[in-house]
């Protein structure tokens, strides 16, 4: 299915006045209203193959209708997405459960949604049905130097699969750790990890990076890896200028001040990949800014600060992707949502007054630091948002048009009530 540009013209001429009213009303008080705007269209946001299904849990996994069954289906559904966004405009695929069997075919049909491929990230917390050996203990930790033989050379395919896609990026995520005390020599597991991480940087072409995700526990829940940024921060430092910390929201342990993370990940210059969710207790996968939307504007608020600091393009200089999968509502909508989520934040903190905060912090004002960055968090910016996507050509209201147009039930007549996305 692909959604006609008349739909959404019809839908904007609906919506407009409204609009700009509001629009209006709010921008005679911003004076670098033009700049953020312009800031919002440029900001894309990657899609996760893996989250166009339902998400499953530990207990069921309710199959949403319509679900996407093949790896072009995907692609058709984040062209959805980007047509009612146009701030969707990269796809990540996870192999083996998307593999490009005709690369060329798969670029062609991206690009004729006006998407590229964001990272390739690579799976060795599954086993496969045709592979040697077992992951059930470790990847590239392995005790057994086959297993992690297998683990790299699974990466160097995914690196390849990306090559001919034009991505730019591998990501390395390891469900790798232990669930019991002495089941594991932490030192000798951290070592096989950093070696098995160099042959596969090694394969990395020039003008890739390797992102390193951390994750605080699940599957193991006694000890994992990679499990916060100092152990994914020590690799990168140790593997090279191409390797980075990626920051996934729902990895961190409760209470973490992911904010503060960022901002000394951004210092070092090692923080390039961003993965986006929500949650309550930890890797939830629940839509971005569902749970904790002033955290998700604070650690904006610090991203914006610290890329300025280093002259990093907002758009370009970091992979920014959406990482969820829940499995109540239907994935699509949540998609939106998310990215809808996303970019409010990011306006909220372009709003932040840099000047008088910094002012603020050198005389101690912790009452006027607080009401600065409040009264950029508390202003509704959403017409602004919305502003940036008419601008674009997108709907002004993303998640209204994919319900106006009943996208989900032409999918279903399209595809059937029973195909199932691969992932989780
Ligand atoms: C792991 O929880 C993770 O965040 C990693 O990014 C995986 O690649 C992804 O989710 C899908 O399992
Ligand atoms: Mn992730």
């Amino acid at each position: 299915m692909k959604i006609d540009k008349k739909h959404i013209e019809h839908h904007n001429e609906q919506l407009k006045a409204k609009h700009q009213r509001a629009f209006d009303y709010l921008a005679e008080d911003i004076t670098h209203v033009e700049e953020i705007i312009a800031k919002l269209e440029k900001f894309q946001i990657a899609i996760p193959s893996w989250a166009l299904g339902t998400g499953g849990t530990r207990f069921g996994r309710f199959s949403g209708k319509g679900e996407p069954g093949t790896l072009e289906q995907k692609i058709e559904d984040v062209g959805l997405l980007h047509a009612l966004n146009r701030s969707s405009g990269a796809i990540s695929l996870h192999i083996p459960w998307d593999i490009p069997q005709d690369a060329e075919n798969i670029k062609a049909l991206a690009a004729s949604f006006g998407l590229a491929f964001d990272a390739v990230n690579s799976n060795t917390f599954q086993d496969q049905p045709d592979q040697e050996y077992s992951y059930k203990f470790g990847s590239l930790q392995h005790v057994d130097p086959n297993v992690r033989k297998q683990a790299v050379q699974h990466n160097i395919d995914v690196i390849n699969h990306g090559i001919a896609l034009g991505s730019k990026a591998l990501t390395v995520w390891l469900a790798d750790g232990s669930s019991f005390p002495g089941q594991l020599n932490f030192r000798e597991a951290f070592q096989n990890t950093l070696e098995s991480l160099k042959a596969i940087y090694a394969h990395l072409p020039e003008d890739w990076k390797l992102f390193v995700e951390y994750k605080a526990f699940e599957p193991n829940f006694y000890s994992t890896t990679i499990a916060d940024w100092g152990q994914s921060l020590l690799l990168a430092n140790k593997l090279g200028d191409k390797a980075y910390t990626l920051v996934d929201l729902g990895h961190h342990l409760p209470n973490a001040n992911i904010e503060q993370i960022v901002s000394l990940l951004l210092m070092e210059g090692k923080l390039a990949g961003f993965h986006f969710n929500d949650s309550k207790y930890a890797d939830d996968d629940l839509t971005a800014g569902s749970v904790k939307p002033y955290q998700l504007f604070l650690i904006f608020n610090e991203l914006v600060e610290g890329m300025d600091a280093r002259g990093i393009d907002h758009a370009t200089g970091l992979g920014w992707m959406i990482d969820a999968s829940h499995n109540l509502k239907d994935p699509l909508v949540d998609l939106l949502q998310s990215v809808d989520a996303i970019k409010l934040a990011y306006a909220q903190a372009l709003l932040v007054d840099r000047e008088a905060l910094k002012a603020a912090q050198q005389r101690n004002d912790v009452v006027a630091a607080q009401e600065i960055l409040q009264n950029a968090y508390r202003t509704d910016l959403r017409p602004v948002v919305a502003e940036a996507r008419l601008r674009q050509g997108a709907a002004l209201n993303p998640v209204a048009l994919f319900n106006e147009l009943d996208v989900r039930n032409k999918l279903i007549e399209e595809r059937g009530n029973q195909s199932v996305a691969t992932g989780l």
